[in-house]
């Protein structure tokens, strides 16, 4: 199918939805906020699409926003709905149940809308949770996404810096170059460690992520939440699914463009000619126009701001 053709179809599924799981401040709710690049908290809808007043939720807030039917949506990007889950501590039956059973049902869901196109998995790297815990295993083991790409963050990734700069000082490197070297250096250890052999064991493991990618310092000012989308866009093997979820984010300018080039401009063996045609706005093929434009912000004032003047107008 040409990729213009998706059009139609890409406003027909219009927002991109996403259940997060993760144990009780995993650092769920800041990756959202970082992802829609707000401090703000969402607002919530039901399932019929009515609005949640949070103040009434007062005493049941908690219920409330990691009730999982519920949707969660920023004010900053209405173009993702959330669904958040706190998933569920060693021996909750019911609590996975409940997961399964949401995912389930999502994904029987005749309309592409109401279906959950990802699941981000969230494991946090702080003191209590540096190995899978019963929860982890029992999800990868029993839990069957079918064709949901399930991506696992590791979050406060940060947390394993201190015992790893200590290691660096042992060693006799200066302070500086350990505080400089720790990130690195916990990459590499947790690459070769026991925790990804277990994630992608097929031993007992009937339901391993797509991926995984490790998120220090969300919680900081300049948090970069690039790996995240970057890793997603990649599990996306629907075409249209891909172009919703690219052009929905906001985060990151280089991943609409360099999908735009691989997935259209390849794909149409377009020349190096026409793209800059295309930059400097002398390019005249609308269907070219239209298969480029699926890939970028669909918002006209992010446009605006994120795009230089002239690529797409
Ligand atoms: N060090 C560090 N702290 C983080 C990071 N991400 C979040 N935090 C902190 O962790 C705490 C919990 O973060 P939340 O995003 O509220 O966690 P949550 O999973 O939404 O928690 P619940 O909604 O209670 O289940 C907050 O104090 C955050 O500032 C990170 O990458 N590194
Ligand atoms: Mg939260």
């Amino acid at each position: 199918m040409h990729p213009s053709e998706s059009q139609p179809l890409k406003r027909y599924f219009q927002r991109f939805r996403i259940l997060i799981i993760g144990r009780a401040n995993a650092g769920k709710t800041t990756i959202l906020q970082r992802v829609c690049q707000t401090r703000d908290n969402p607002e919530i809808y039901n399932r019929a699409g009515k609005k949640i007043d949070v103040s009434v939720l007062a005493a049941s807030r908690e219920r409330g926003l990691h009730d999982i039917e519920n949707e969660m949506v920023f004010r900053t990007n209405p173009g993702f709905v959330f669904h958040d889950s706190r998933g569920f501590e060693a021996g909750g039956q019911s609590e996975f149940d409940k997961v399964k059973a949401f995912i389930a049902s999502r994904f029987k869901e005749r309309a592409v809308k109401h279906r959950i196109h990802a699941i981000w998995y969230c494991i946090p790297m702080d003191e209590d949770g540096r190995s899978f815990m019963e929860a982890e295993v029992k999800f990868f083991s029993q839990c069957d996404t079918g064709s949901i790409p399930v991506i696992v963050l590791f979050t406060k990734f940060d947390a394993l810096y201190d015992d790893i700069y200590a290691e660096l000082i042992s060693k006799g490197i200066s302070r500086s170059d350990a505080q400089a070297l720790a990130p690195q250096h916990a990459r590499e250890a947790f690459a070769n460690g026991p925790q990804l052999t277990l994630l992608y064991s097929r031993n007992g493991n009937q339901h391993p992520p797509k991926c995984h990618i490790c998120l220090p310092d969300m919680d900081k000012d300049d948090a970069d939440c690039t790996p995240l989308i970057e890793c997603t866009a990649e599990t996306l093997d629907n075409e249209m699914l891909k172009q919703l979820f690219v052009s929905t984010q906001r985060t990151n300018l280089d991943v609409c463009i360099r999908h735009a080039v691989e997935r259209t401009l390849v794909q149409e063996a377009v020349s190096a000619q026409t793209v800059l045609s295309r930059i400097f706005g002398k390019f005249e093929d609308s269907k070219i126009l239209d298969a480029l434009d699926v890939w970028f912000p669909r918002y006209l004032e992010v446009r605006l701001s994120i795009i230089p003047a002239g690529v797409l107008t």
